[in-house]
């Protein structure tokens, strides 16, 4: 794997690398150097078939001209522009387009956006707009957040309160008050389901549990993913959204979807809550909103929960949160590029067509060694191996290493690989990933 090219190697000791194992990385590293289409180069020459899109982002491929060419020309004209007391068109015309794909019906349309930098921005604003919001409707006894054992919800100090990976929590103080509706992975009932699992809608009856607890006029917000990603591709049994919607609106609870990987055409809808119809209050994005190329994230609010906030004197600022970056004009250049990439080439929907390729192929996988579970939807996939004894997670990664060195990027938590590819993927690629997978897989007892 120590592919060692001395031209063109950086000084590696510097940058203190997020969400990596630093000093194994920098004994080996694995570089990448260009993209375009379906496909990464690393620094020495090899093509490497993106399978994560990135990191859940690159919805429409990399090197997008379209997008290239939007931002180098917004940051010519406008480079940079305060967004409080102050504002500039291109913000205002990309939460009006924003607002024209938005879910819900005309009634419950989530068509008030507010712009942050990233997905924890995002779950973090979200989180605050629903404390603020029960506030101003007279619930302020309502300061409670319940989040999903095994969600994953950025790493601001909410998302990791209401987030429920151990390992994203324990060093760190979190919000008081926050609790977690069990997950809602099943393997013995469930393992194998093409489709949504059949079993486990009842967990969502668990929240009428944390109600009878902690009484409904405690509780602010429920937040979950309606497919786990980071946990490992986790799918919604059959009517558990359903349900947890009903108790939500039963309750005065509100329902945040965070939708940072689902948004944006992953499910082969616009959003999960298309793909389910399910509708909740308030749903958060970032990653495909601008394809990955300029950091970006937004909160779809219901017109409801703003008009409720526009209250008081003129002269007031009426939520107290924002960020310099909100709405910067180079990343709502690169978000309305590509809405039209999305639209003029149907990505939005394209998942729809290719998902049955793309299950049929994943399932393939099944009897291959250690595989004890395959789960598929849209154009997600996890696939889960038996643990090495004593070993978690090393199983895994010797795939995602194997697969890297013959030219094919997976992700992998744990010992789940978690597949996201971009939507522009073609059956022959789609062949590739699963072939390579498998290889791998036969290698790694
Ligand atoms: N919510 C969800 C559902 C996410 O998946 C975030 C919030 C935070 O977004 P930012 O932009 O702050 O990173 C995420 C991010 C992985 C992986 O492979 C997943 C994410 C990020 C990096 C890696 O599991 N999801």
């Amino acid at each position: 794997m120590n592919r060692h090219v001395t031209a063109n190697y950086p000084t590696l000791e510097n940058y203190w690398m997020p969400f990596t194992a630093n000093r194994q990385f920098k004994a080996a590293p694995r570089l990448l150097s260009a993209a375009e289409g379906m496909h990464y180069t690393t620094i020495d020459g090899r093509q490497i078939l993106d399978g994560t899109a990135g990191l859940w982002c690159v919805n429409a491929g990399h090197g997008r001209k379209g997008i290239t060419d939007a931002v180098e020309r917004q940051l010519r004209t406008l480079d940079y522009a305060p967004s409080f007391q102050m504002g500039h068109p291109i913000a205002f015309d990309f939460a009006e387009r924003l607002a024209k794909v938005a879910p819900g019906g005309t009634a419950a349309k989530l068509d008030r956006v507010f712009f942050t930098n990233s997905g924890s921005e995002s779950v973090d604003t979200a989180l605050k707009i629903a404390l603020a919001y029960q506030r101003a409707i007279g619930e302020g006894t309502r300061t409670r957040l319940i989040g999903r054992e095994r969600g994953y919800h950025g790493v601001g100090f909410g998302g990791i309160s209401v987030g429920g990976l151990v390992n994203n929590r324990r060093v760190f103080p979190l919000l008081p008050g926050s609790d977690h509706l069990p997950h809602t992975h099943d393997p013995v009932r469930n393992s194998f389901s093409k489709g949504l699992p059949e079993h486990g809608a009842e967990l969502a009856d668990d929240l009428e549990r944390k109600i009878a607890l902690h009484g409904a006029e405690t509780i602010a917000a429920v937040i979950v993913e309606p497919v786990a990603g980071s946990a490992g591709v986790l799918l919604p049994p059959k009517g558990y959204l359903e349900r947890l919607r009903g108790i939500c609106s039963r309750h005065g609870i509100l329902l945040i979807f965070d939708e940072v990987i689902t948004g944006f055409g992953r499910l082969g809808t616009p959003f999960a809550t298309d793909y389910f119809g399910v509708t909740p209050d308030l749903i958060t994005t970032a990653k495909g909103l601008t394809n990955g190329a300029i950091p970006m994230g937004a909160v779809f609010a219901k017109r409801d929960i703003y008009d409720a906030l526009m209250q008081g004197p003129d002269n007031q600022i009426e939520l107290f949160h924002g960020y310099t970056y909100s709405g910067h004009p180079a990343a709502c250049a690169a978000g309305l590029a590509t809405l039209d990439i999305y639209e003029s080439e149907g990505l939005l929907t394209r998942g729809a067509t290719i998902t049955d390729a793309w299950q049929t192929a994943l399932h393939g996988l099944k009897g291959l060694p250690n595989v004890i579970d395959i789960r598929a939807l849209g154009l997600l996939a996890g696939i889960e191996l038996a643990p090495r004894p004593n070993a978690p997670g090393a199983r895994a990664y010797d795939v995602f290493l194997d697969c890297l060195e013959n030219g094919v990027l997976i992700r992998v938590t744990g010992d789940i690989i978690a597949l996201s590819p971009p939507l522009i993927i073609e059956p022959g690629q789609i062949d590739q990933i699963v072939t390579t997978i498998g290889n791998a897989l036969k290698r790694a007892i």
